[in-house]
């Protein structure tokens, strides 16, 4: 385990912070394993029931380390596989992650940085938050499935502008177009707020979250056929868990229902 990525465990929310705040939590080859890494396991760890992405210091994450490309532009090294090796996994892993993620985004989100945060299931942002599709700004196309996310949040049109001006979007004008799910007062509220609102999804019907975050990528993408088939198959798996029976039972006596997350 490296101390690059802070892994804090309270109760069944688990909060990863990108840790290198003098570079704005840039991402470094060590820093992308680690991330991917820890995505993989948290995916199958049946303790973990929500998962918090936040920055330490004042930035959420500055994209690619540039220094780190630097020094392999500069060593000749243009063959930009980190794109297959890190980006792109860490992408499937955050859209595939069969229970909640909330981004905690105080600062700004860069390049890959901001296109973390589009991945997850809500965005929580402050007043310093700011989401800059750098990439064009380094003479790179948009990656971590920038392609993907953004137009599905804002449309085509304005993704297009998004990413070819590449101009910071401050946190009111994210939250106008839903760049942004929800916004604190206060700095120092958005670590808090994404913790709270993780809490309450990790003591909610887990297996449920997970086959909705599905259907609904499958539903968005494909045919009616396509999201009927996959919402016979959810229904099927949460059926059958002991999530729902006891939801049920305690809808019909009159109690609060307790999900265990299976
Ligand atoms: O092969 C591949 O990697 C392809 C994949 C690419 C994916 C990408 O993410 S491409 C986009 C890469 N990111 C950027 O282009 C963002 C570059 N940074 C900025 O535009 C600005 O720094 C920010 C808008 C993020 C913040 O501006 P500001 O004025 O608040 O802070 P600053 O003074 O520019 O930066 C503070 C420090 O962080 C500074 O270091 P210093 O001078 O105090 O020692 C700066 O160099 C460092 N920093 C910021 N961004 C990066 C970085 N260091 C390394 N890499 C960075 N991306």
């Amino acid at each position: 385990m490296t101390d690059l990525l802070l892994v804090d465990r309270t109760d069944a929310v688990v909060t990863l912070t990108l840790n290198r705040p003098a570079a704005m939590n840039a991402l470094t080859t060590d820093l992308k394993e680690a991330l991917r890494d820890t995505l993989g396991e948290l995916e199958s760890d049946r303790s973990c029931r929500a998962i918090v992405l936040a920055g330490a210091g004042r930035a959420f994450c500055a994209g690619q380390d540039l220094q780190e490309h630097m020094e392999k532009l500069s060593a000749g090294n243009t063959r930009i596989d980190t794109v297959s090796a890190h980006y792109n996994p860490i992408a499937q892993r955050l859209v595939n992650m069969p229970k909640p993620v909330i981004a905690a985004v105080r600062g700004v989100a860069a390049g890959a940085g901001a296109s973390l945060t589009l991945l997850a299931d809500f965005r929580i942002g402050g007043p310093s938050t700011r989401l800059l599709m750098a990439f064009a700004n380094v003479g790179l196309a948009g990656d971590t499935g920038v392609s993907w996310s953004l137009p599905r949040l804002v449309g085509h049109a304005r993704a297009l502008e998004l990413l070819l001006l590449a101009e910071p979007v401050k946190a009111e004008a994210a939250l106008a177009m839903g760049l942004l799910s929800r916004l604190t007062e206060d700095d120092e509220q958005v670590l808090p707020v994404a913790q709270e609102l993780a809490a309450r999804l990790a003591a909610g019907p887990t297996v449920a979250y997970g086959a909705i975050k599905r259907e609904l990528s499958i539903g968005d993408a494909g045919t009616l056929s396509d999201a009927l088939a996959a919402e016979a198959q959810a229904q099927a798996i949460c059926g059958a868990t002991a999530d729902h029976k006891a939801a049920v039972e305690a809808f019909l006596a009159k109690e609060k229902p307790v999900f265990e997350g299976r």
